[in-house]
């Protein structure tokens, strides 16, 4: 059995069950979760023949950073639940596979160690109501070193979970979700997440931390024209894994109308979501996306084999990448081109 198809049921075996359910699990009916993949597998190739492949290079830049392929690791939280490392294991494997980490806010590991390990990382943000909370951490993160900001738009409330079965928080030590909140005497509605947000935030974020702005969680076509004419340096093509708005559309479905909607801008676009195969990379690339973030692929290999299970994970898509390139005719990501795919 192919090795990242083999991830999951391993991880199982090693995890507790509710773990498991949480890393897995979608929102609701959990349609947009179990959409995902078979979005990206509709997808068909028309590929070019007789052309040069015998010289391939996958290395490209996001937002300026050189990274060795167009993989590269979504924001999640809990990892400490995987390895007892967490994002350390996680940010180690990312960085010797040469690519790019985003880093929860609910991460179980201070910014300033994650920015030690020598991972280039993104910090992913949500804004709380409190917001010299979030002033605070994104200091921090800025200290540690972190080359972009990630905000979360997708959540101005958690999506509902209809999962019934044992729950993760009894394996969460105290403290752990907190670890990056600044010292204070916060209440909850402090900590909620800010249901106010427009698209003038971008420009707040930038001001402060002097980095680019990457928005997560986009959609829609019209959406993106309003968040790249705000500022933003990159926008990233999400429905949160199928954890926020069951039923939102898969993000293979969105993807062609946003990249319309960027054409002649200079806003990087990525992509995540059911992400787990070189041709799904492919087909992202050649619809518009500079690069593609895997999540729970990530999760997986992190409980399997730690460190090296993630490192592993991303040398094998990149790999199967490499792969598919030269089957379709093209030995640069970046010469991809939409008339390559079709939906089948
Ligand atoms: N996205 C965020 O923006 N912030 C988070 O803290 C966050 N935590 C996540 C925790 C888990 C267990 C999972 C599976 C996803 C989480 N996500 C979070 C969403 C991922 O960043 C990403 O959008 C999604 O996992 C991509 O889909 P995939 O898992 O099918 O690759």
């Amino acid at each position: 059995m192919r090795w990242i198809d083999a991830l999951e049921g391993t991880a199982a075996e090693k995890l507790p069950e509710a773990v498991h359910r949480y890393y897995r699990q979608g929102s609701a009916g959990g349609i947009s979760v179990g959409e995902a993949v078979a979005a990206w597998s509709a997808y068909r190739f028309r590929p070019r023949v007789l052309q040069d492949v015998s010289a391939m290079d996958l290395s490209t830049t996001v937002l300026g950073t050189p990274v060795d392929s167009p993989v590269l690791v979504a924001p999640s939280t809990l990892q400490r639940l995987a390895d007892p490392d967490g994002e350390i294991a996680m940010a180690n494997g990312v960085r010797e596979a040469g690519s790019l980490l985003g880093v929860s806010s609910n991460a179980g590991t201070r910014f300033a160690d994650l920015g030690a390990t020598g991972v280039p990382w993104w910090l992913q943000i949500y804004i709380v109501r409190n917001r010299s909370i979030t002033e605070q951490m994104l200091d921090a993160a800025v200290a540690g070193g972190a080359k972009a900001i990630v905000l979360t738009v997708d959540t101005p409330v958690v999506g509902r979970k209809e999962d019934d079965g044992p729950v993760v928080w009894s394996y969460v030590q105290p403290g752990q979700l907190r670890i990056n909140v600044p010292e204070g005497d916060w209440t909850d509605a402090d900590l909620d997440k800010a249901d106010d947000l427009t698209p003038d935030v971008i420009g707040w974020l930038a001001e402060r931390t002097g980095l680019p702005v990457v928005v997560k969680g986009v959609l829609r076509g019209d959406d993106a024209k309003r968040i790249s004419d705000a500022g933003a340096a990159g926008i990233i093509v999400s429905n949160h894994g199928g954890r926020q708005l069951d039923g939102s559309i898969p993000t293979a479905q969105a993807l062609p109308e946003v990249a319309e909607a960027l054409a002649g801008s200079s806003t990087e676009l990525y992509v995540d979501g059911g992400i787990r195969r070189g041709e799904h990379v492919l087909a992202a690339l050649a619809l518009g996306a500079k690069a593609v973030f895997v999540g729970r692929p990530a999760l997986w290999a992190l409980a399997v084999d730690g460190q090296a299970g993630v490192t592993r994970m991303l040398t094998d898509l990149a790999e199967e990448l490499e792969h598919t390139l030269q089957l379709v005719g093209v030995p640069r990501p970046a010469d991809l081109t939409p008339d390559l795919v079709v939906r089948a």
